[in-house]
C-alpha cells in the first residue's frame, strides 16, 4: 500500500464515508423486555483533572471516584473544545459541523432542527425522555429540547444562567434560579445543580412507576461561571484549604486566583454530592442493576489549573481542551475495575452506544458518524480513527490550530502538517460537500 493511502482511509472513516457498519450494534443489545434505563450526566467546563481519581491533589470527589471504580472507562475519550459542538455531537451521534451547531453564541449554537436526536430515537422506541439542566442548542421553537424529543424538560436558556438570554428576574442566580419547565417560566428553590438532580429523580421515579424505561439527561451548568453564587459549605471548605498544589503555576497564587479556584471546586464537589445522591436513589428505586449510567464532561477546564498533566484548556484543541473522562456503569453488563480501554473514542459515539444498549435501531437512512462503544467498554478493542475537522471554512477562529488537523489513529498520535491539511481540504470538497450548506431536502424524523 502506498504511503498516502492510509491517510485517505483515516479521513474517509472519520468523515463517516468509508466505514460501513460503524454504527452497527456490536454489543449485546438488550431485548425489548429488558431495556435498560439510561442516565447521562455531563458537567460544564469540568476538566479532565478535576477529579480525585485523576490525581487532583486537593479536590474532593469521593462519589465520582467510587463511580469510576464501578465503571468501565475509556481513557482517551474526546469532546469538542467548547460547549455547543459537544452537545450537538452528543445528541446526534454526528460530527457537529453537519448539524450547524459550530460555536456557542451569535447564532452558531442553534442546531438544525431536522437533526434526529437520541431523545427522539429513544422516545420513538418507548422510552420516557427528560432533560434537566443545560441544552444550549436553541431556545426557540423548533429547536428547544422539548421540540427535540424530550417529553420532560427543566432547563435554563442560552449557554448558562446569567447570560443575556436569562429571563426577567433571573439575575444570574444559581440559587433559586429562574428556569423553564416544558417551556414555561418557573422560579425554583435551591441550588441549580440540586434542583436538576431532584427533578431527574422525580422523573425517574414516575417513569419506573409507569413501567417505562427512561432516558434521563442531566447536563449541569456547573461548574461553568458565573462564580458569585456557589455552594457555601463547599466554598468554606476550599477557602480554608491550601489550593496551591492545584494551580497550574504556583507562582500565581494570588488571593483572586485562589478564590476563583475555590469557587470552581465548590461547584464540582456539589456535583459530586449529587452523584452520590443519584447512585443512592437508583438503589432505593431498585433500578441500579438495570440502568446504564454514563458520566462525561463537555470540554476542558475554563481556566488553567491542575489538569492531570495535559496541555491546554477549554477553547483549545490540545489534549487538555478536548479530553474527558468516560465512565459507564451498567452492573452485570459492563466490566469494572479493569484497565481503561486504550483505544480512542469520542462524543459522537455516545448516541450509538445508547441505541445499542437499548436495542434500538436508528431510522433508516440516518447517517451516524459514531459507533457503539459497548464492545470497547467490554474490552473488545477495534482499530479506530478520528479527526477533528478544524480546517473547514466555517470553523470559528478560536477553534483553529496551525497545523489544523488533529488525527489519532489507533494508539499513536499523528499531528498532521500543512501537506496533509491541503490533502484533506481536497478530500472534504470531494466527499463531504454538504456538511455546511443548506439542505435540499429534509429527512423524516421519527
Ligand atoms: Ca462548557
Amino acid at each position: 500500500m502506498k504511503r498516502s493511502a492510509p491517510i485517505s482511509v483515516i479521513l474517509l472513516c472519520a468523515l463517516g464515508l468509508g466505514c460501513a457498519g460503524d454504527h452497527t450494534p456490536e454489543g449485546a443489545a438488550a431485548g425489548a423486555a429488558e431495556r435498560p434505563n439510561i442516565v447521562l450526566v455531563m458537567t460544564d467546563d469540568q476538566g479532565y483533572g478535576d477529579f480525585g481519581f485523576a490525581g487532583n491533589p486537593v479536590l474532593q470527589t469521593p462519589h465520582l471516584d467510587a463511580l469510576a471504580a464501578q465503571s468501565a472507562q475509556v481513557e482517551r475519550f474526546y469532546v469538542s473544545p467548547v460547549c455547543t459542538p459537544t452537545r450537538a455531537s452528543l445528541m446526534t451521534g454526528r460530527y457537529n459541523y453537519r448539524t450547524r451547531a459550530i460555536d456557542t453564541y451569535i447564532g452558531r449554537a442553534m442546531m438544525e432542527p431536522e437533526e434526529v436526536t437520541i431523545a427522539e430515537m429513544l422516545r420513538e422506541a418507548g422510552y420516557a425522555t427528560g432533560i434537566f439542566g443545560k441544552w444550549h442548542l436553541g431556545d426557540n421553537y423548533p429547536m428547544r429540547a422539548m421540540d427535540q424529543g424530550f417529553e420532560e424538560s427543566l432547563v435554563h436558556r442560552g449557554g448558562g444562567i446569567g447570560q443575556p438570554s436569562d429571563p426577567p428576574g433571573g439575575q444570574g442566580k444559581y440559587t433559586d434560579a429562574v428556569l423553564f419547565r416544558n417551556g414555561t417560566r418557573e422560579e425554583t428553590t435551591g441550588y441549580c445543580t440540586d434542583v436538576y438532580f431532584d427533578a431527574a429523580f422525580e422523573f425517574m421515579r414516575r417513569a419506573a412507576s409507569e413501567g417505562r424505561p427512561f432516558f434521563a439527561y442531566v447536563p449541569t451548568n456547573a461548574p461553568h461561571g458565573p462564580f458569585h453564587d456557589v455552594p457555601e459549605d463547599w466554598l468554606a471548605h476550599y477557602t480554608q484549604t491550601d489550593l496551591t498544589a492545584a494551580l497550574a503555576d504556583p507562582g500565581q497564587a494570588s488571593e483572586q486566583v485562589l478564590d476563583r479556584l475555590a469557587r470552581s471546586y465548590a461547584m464540582i464537589s456539589n456535583i459530586d454530592d449529587n452523584i452520590g445522591r443519584l447512585t443512592a436513589r437508583l438503589e432505593t428505586l431498585g433500578l441500579a442493576d438495570n440502568t446504564l449510567l454514563v458520566f462525561m464532561v463537555d470540554n476542558g477546564p475554563d481556566r488553567d489549573r491542575y489538569n492531570a498533566g495535559l496541555r491546554g484548556r477549554k477553547g483549545t484543541v490540545f489534549e487538555g481542551g478536548i479530553r474527558s473522562p468516560l465512565l459507564a456503569r451498567w452492573p452485570g453488563r459492563l466490566p469494572t475495575g479493569g484497565e481503561p480501554a486504550d483505544r480512542i473514542a469520542a462524543h459522537i459515539d455516545i448516541a450509538p452506544t445508547l441505541l445499542d444498549a437499548a436495542g434500538v435501531e436508528p431510522p433508516a437512512g440516518l447517517h451516524l458518524d459514531g459507533r457503539s462503544l459497548l464492545g470497547l467498554l467490554a474490552g473488545r478493542h477495534r482499530r479506530r480513527d478520528l479527526v477533528r475537522p478544524d480546517a473547514l471554512p466555517a470553523v470559528p477562529p478560536r477553534q483553529r490550530t496551525d497545523p489544523p488537523p488533529l488525527l489519532r489513529r489507533g494508539r499513536p498520535a499523528l499531528q498532521a502538517g500543512p501537506p496533509l491539511a491541503a490533502r484533506r481540504r481536497r478530500l472534504e470538497r470531494r466527499t463531504c460537500p454538504g456538511a455546511l450548506r443548506p439542505r435540499g431536502r429534509s429527512r423524516r424524523k421519527p
